[in-house]
């Protein structure tokens, strides 16, 4: 019922010359999108070219890191929703671990990037933090659980239906050791129940949950496999076309 979904996360990596290589290796080597669904999370400086690349090619949607929660104005150095939706950006990540801990992004801040994102026809993907720390606790309000219910105030029921959520342990960021298959359903989980709690239960079997930290193509295939899981958000993976691909097809 849930199509998968992956989305590479190229963060601030590479050059125009490795964005061009990048796609024409890509070319033709993505699945049919109507069985996985392809994203590349592009840095805001490459979008132009990558929103160009996606009018050509069904296989693959364009995402942004970030944005900005008005649509223009006096805000140097922002990004405006509006106009990366006129470029013809599907997704925008919101709410990255990177966003939160770097750049000091609060819940209350990606709550209003959540409703820009959707009032300008785009989709949301609504990361959730972990720390180790956290986990330890089993406090699951503050777990993974909090940021959700946090970002979603004031969505409706119809726009809900739409979101990712993408869930990224800190602990699994960028280390190269995955959570487990076990610990990433257990999040993915209550992430569900919550979405349950507040939408009920036709929304909550809509909306897709994606794992983002160490992901690559050797462990990609138990990842998918646990049944909350819909998807992955590779990072360090998704900067050569040759992983990516072969993530895509979830590890072949
Ligand atoms: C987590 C992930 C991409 P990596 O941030 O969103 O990065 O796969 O390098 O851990």
């Amino acid at each position: 019922m849930r199509t998968p979904f992956i989305v590479g996360n190229w963060k601030m990596n590479l050059t125009m010359k490795q964005v061009d290589d990048f796609l024409d290796t890509i070319k033709g080597q993505l699945p049919d999108p109507n069985n996985v669904e392809c994203a590349i999370a592009a840095s805001s400086i490459y979008l132009d070219k990558l929103t160009e690349y996606c009018k050509n090619d069904v296989h693959l949607k364009a995402a942004a890191q970030n944005c900005f929660y008005k649509n223009s104005g006096a805000y140097t150095g922002e990004v405006s929703p509006m106009a990366i939706a006129d470029m013809g950006v599907s997704y925008v990540m919101l709410g990255h671990s990177e966003r939160r801990k770097y750049f000091h992004e609060s819940n209350q801040m990606i709550n209003k990037k959540v409703k820009a994102v959707l009032s300008n026809g785009m989709v949301p993907i609504i990361c959730c933090d972990e720390t180790m720390a956290k986990r330890k606790t089993y406090d699951e309000m503050n777990w993974v659980v909090n940021p959700v219910i946090e970002a979603l105030k004031g969505v409706s029921a119809e726009d809900a239906k739409k979101i990712v959520i993408g869930y990224e342990p800190s602990w699994a960021i960028g280390t190269g050791k995955s959570a487990s298959g076990k610990e990433i359903e257990e999040a993915c989980f209550l992430i569900r129940e919550t979405i349950q709690d507040l939408y009920g239960k036709e929304v909550s079997d809509l909306v897709r949950i994606v794992y983002g930290g160490s992901v690559n193509a050797k462990n990609v295939k138990e990842i998918m496999s646990q049944p909350d899981v819909d998807g992955v958000l590779p990072g360090t993976s998704s900067l050569k076309p040759e992983d990516f691909i072969k993530i895509t097809n979830f590890g072949k």
